[in-house]
């Protein structure tokens, strides 16, 4: 059982819960051993779920153990996002402008994007910005240049996660650390997202040429059908992310019948009691507890919302129990 390193401090593995859950692999076993120190009105920067290439100015709405809902500062609620506080999806105040990433100031607020000032603004609304040290994935400033064989502008074929019976032309966006942007070619960002090298997602070019499947050119192109690697790295001055660089992860550990605790696809706020009931290389069918078979959902293994057994208890999240069980004692609560 493998720890995401940067965690390591944070966290507890799942083994030293004394779990019966041996299987969850990826920063998704994190088991925070404190409680989260975010509280409601701080102010911070993140990414955009529904746009993952923007950065924007965020505020805490909500904090439930250790997962908070997210509002984008001058956006409607509708918009709203939960995280865990561990995630690397979300950033001191300050981290776009010191590691070079535009930062999409709150919506109608500024003429210029470039007027945004996060003390004035801080000022303005009566706010204080989240302190530093609550951020406990990686935000280490690198002075090196990113050791993972991407580079922004590569370009490669990857499943588009929307419509995942298409392998792309893709391009790679954006770098940080060890995780980078997939961008599909002149296709717009709502379809873009962040992975690691280890990706089942995202294979080197030529790879659908080698597996004997179409590749989806990118769109616009002239002559689709006819898609020339060759020509297209040409014609767009780029180059082809490095076969070497891919180093696809093996296939999770879940297994039929496990238990795990899982957030609520269609509520994001609650946390239920779930069972896997199906698997593939790097997905798995979640069932919720007492629930019907139609709210089942395919879940990537490694996603955030998915937690070992103990994880709520742990981190002093509300657990719903199945649905038409016996009441629950309240040491299941917060
Ligand atoms: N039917 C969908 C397909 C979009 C595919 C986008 N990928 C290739 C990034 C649509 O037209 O919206």
């Amino acid at each position: 059982l493998s720890l995401y390193p940067v965690c390591q401090a944070q966290c507890v593995s799942v083994t030293d819960l004394s779990l019966s859950l041996t299987c969850l692999s990826g920063p998704a076993q994190c088991v925070p051993s404190r409680r989260t120190g975010f509280k409601v009105g701080m102010k911070l920067e993140g990414i955009d779920p529904l746009h993952p290439s923007m950065f924007c100015v965020l505020t805490v709405a909500e904090v439930i153990g250790c997962r908070l809902r997210l509002h984008i500062d001058g956006y409607s609620e509708c918009y709203d996002f939960w995280v865990n506080s561990d995630s690397a999806d979300i950033r001191r105040q300050g981290w776009c402008k010191d590691n070079n990433h535009k930062l999409h100031p709150p919506k109608g607020e500024y003429r210029y994007e470039t007027d945004f000032d996060w003390q004035h603004y801080l000022q303005s609304t009566g706010s204080h910005a989240a302190p530093p040290t609550l951020f406990t994935c990686r935000t280490a400033v690198s002075i090196y240049p990113s050791s993972c064989g991407f580079s922004v502008g590569m370009k490669l074929e990857a499943v588009d996660r929307k419509n995942p019976g298409l392998v792309c032309v893709a391009s790679l966006t954006d770098v940080i650390d060890d995780h980078f942007l997939v961008h599909f070619d002149n296709w717009d960002d709502t379809y873009d997202y962040w992975c690691d090298s280890s990706s089942p997602y995202i294979h080197p070019v030529g790879w659908c040429e080698e597996q004997g499947r179409p590749l989806t050119a990118p769109q616009g192109h002239l002559n689709p059908e006819n898609f020339l690697w060759e020509e297209y790295l040409q014609q767009t001055g780029s180059t082809a992310a490095p076969s070497s660089a891919f180093t696809m992860r093996a296939p999770h550990g879940f297994q039929r019948n496990q238990k795990l605790e899982v957030v609520d696809r269609r509520n994001p706020m609650l946390i239920r009691v779930a069972t896997v009931t199906d698997t593939e290389d790097y997905r798995i069918k979640v069932h919720y507890d007492g629930w019907s078979q139609q709210f089942d959902i395919w879940s990537d293994s490694d996603h955030f919302d998915l937690h070992p057994v103990g994880w709520c208890q742990c981190t002093g999240h509300p657990l719903e129990p199945p649905q038409g069980s016996s009441p629950t004692s309240p040491s299941q609560g917060v």
